[in-house]
């Protein structure tokens, strides 16, 4: 299978400037032979070359083509990539001549597979090269450029390292039995850093379901206290239905903005109050109460111009654990009474005064956004996982601290390391099949072709 020569298109299928059709397998320079009329010989590895497609010995469109020649290819064996005029019609009519003449239509993500398979980068960094072309916001599309150049390879091959090591170390006590205490303590020792070092990843890791996502935050307050309005004019548009009557928001709408390239899913959701609600009602403020739940912030809104009441601290109550901004709202006609109130109630708390209507201090949202940005900022420490990763790196610190517990429940005269000697080396094997798993050298099928066909054809 992975001997077939495939092609595909791999830009978007449309009307547009250019089209680049993929060849890649051992077929790659006979088709070119056959199908493009160019100077003799002038097709010469990593050279754009200019030429025409011919069918039928008739040219049917011009083509600017690059022969990258194996193993100096994305995917390791002979590649092309034909770049024609864009029209789906002209595309099909091309790609129709490469299947006669010797290919077959690529599956989802098999250029990549074939990279993988032939080494030139392992299975994280596949991961990141499909992660980077979904991306929903530059920024989560930059930290995964990151991942595909190696960022987090480079740290799980030090890991990998520094277990191998550890499984050498432990055979030699085994074999040489003097010195066990002091060999032991230096185990130990390496042990708790590669630890260290794990954790480090696991702590400070971001999802990258959750950063591709954005952040979601809730609008939540009593009844009437202006969230639709502060919704609206954050969307800058009339989204939401705002009216004087209390109840106005029944289901949840949400809507996404991006804030410095960086999409935040906006909830609006129905007033929480007390007493009796009707029945749809009360459905949407149970669903209220569950996007809080689910939420990464929320923004708290108060109303500067009635008394609080039960419902004010109940919601509170309710949000008061979560990163959060307080607002209160209604401040073109602010009761000076009221305000006293909030500010004696929430006197720990930095209260933001606005008015939605009026459009009155919107950026201090815009702030709290940007204090919100600011959590996820990369730093040194920084590591973007999938779900995938995360299990195995989870999985891998269990066995270690396994491993630990072996090694310290050894190593005495009475109970030299070598009389667990064998558990161990099972265990460090089996950590090391883990590494295996997130870069791919330990892989099934199953799980290969998971990843892959998430990929878009032409990857
Ligand atoms: N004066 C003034 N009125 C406002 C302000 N913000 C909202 N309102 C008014 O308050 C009323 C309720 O506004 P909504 O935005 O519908 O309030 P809500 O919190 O979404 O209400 P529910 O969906 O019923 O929970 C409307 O009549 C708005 O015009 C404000 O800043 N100043
Ligand atoms: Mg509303």
């Amino acid at each position: 299978m992975d001997d077939d020569t495939i092609a595909a298109l791999s830009t978007p299928l449309g009307k547009g400037g250019i089209a680049v059709i993929r060849i890649s397998g051992a077929n790659t320079r006979p088709i070119l032979a056959e199908l493009i009329e160019s100077p003799p010989r002038s097709i010469s590895p990593g050279r754009a070359c200019h030429g025409f497609v011919v069918a039928k010995n008739k040219r049917i469109d011009e083509c600017v083509v690059v022969f990258f020649k194996n193993p100096n290819s994305y995917t390791g064996q002979d590649l092309a990539e034909i770049s024609i005029h864009s029209n789906p019609f002209l595309i099909e009519e091309v790609l129709e001549l490469i299947f006669k003449i010797g290919a077959r239509s690529a599956l989802p993500g098999e250029f990549t597979y074939r990279a993988f398979k032939n080494g030139k980068m392992d299975l994280i960094q596949a991961e990141s090269v499909n992660q980077l072309i979904n991306a929903n916001s530059k920024y989560y599309a930059s930290v995964q450029f990151e991942n595909m150049d190696g960022r987090l390879s480079e740290r799980v091959e030090l890991l990998r390292e520094r277990i191998m090591d550890l499984g050498i170390r432990i055979e030699t006590v085994i074999e040489f039995e003097e010195d066990q205490f002091l060999k032991r303590i230096q185990i130990e020792k390496q042990l708790t850093e590669t630890l260290t070092m794990l954790r480090q990843i696991l702590s400070h890791a971001v999802l990258n379901e959750t950063l591709n996502r954005g952040f979601q935050v809730v609008l939540t307050g009593k009844v009437n206290v202006g969230k639709s309005s502060l919704f609206n004019s954050l969307l800058m548009q009339e989204r939401a239905i705002i009216s004087p009557i209390p109840g106005t928001t029944r289901d949840y709408i949400s809507e996404r903005i991006y804030v410095e390239g960086f999409p935040f899913i906006l909830v609006d959701v129905a007033g929480i109050h007390q007493g009796k609600a009707g029945e749809i009602e009360t459905l949407g403020i149970q669903r209220g109460v569950q996007r809080i739940q689910s939420s990464d912030a929320v923004i708290f809104m108060l109303d500067a111009s009635r008394k609080l009441d039960q419902s004010d601290f109940e919601i509170y109550e309710l949000i008061k654990a979560r990163p959060k901004m307080i607002v209160a709202n209604k401040i073109d006609i602010v009761k000076p009474e009221v305000m006293n109130q909030i500010k004696s109630v929430f006197g720990k708390e930095k209260i933001h005064e606005i008015s939605a209507k009026e459009n009155k201090n919107i950026n201090s949202v815009f702030s709290f956004f940007n204090r919100l940005l600011k959590s996820l900022e990369k730093k040194e420490s920084t590591y973007y996982l999938n779900q995938r990763q995360k299990k195995l790196f989870e999985d891998l610190d269990q066995v270690l601290k396994g491993v630990r517990q072996l090694v310290k429940s050894g190593g005495s005269h009475d109970h030299p390391v070598y009389s667990n000697a064998e558990i161990i080396a099972e265990e460090i094997r089996k950590s090391l099949e883990i590494i295996g798993h997130l870069t791919g050298t330990v892989s099934t099928e199953e799980i290969l072709n998971r990843i892959f066909s998430r990929f878009c054809v032409g990857k």
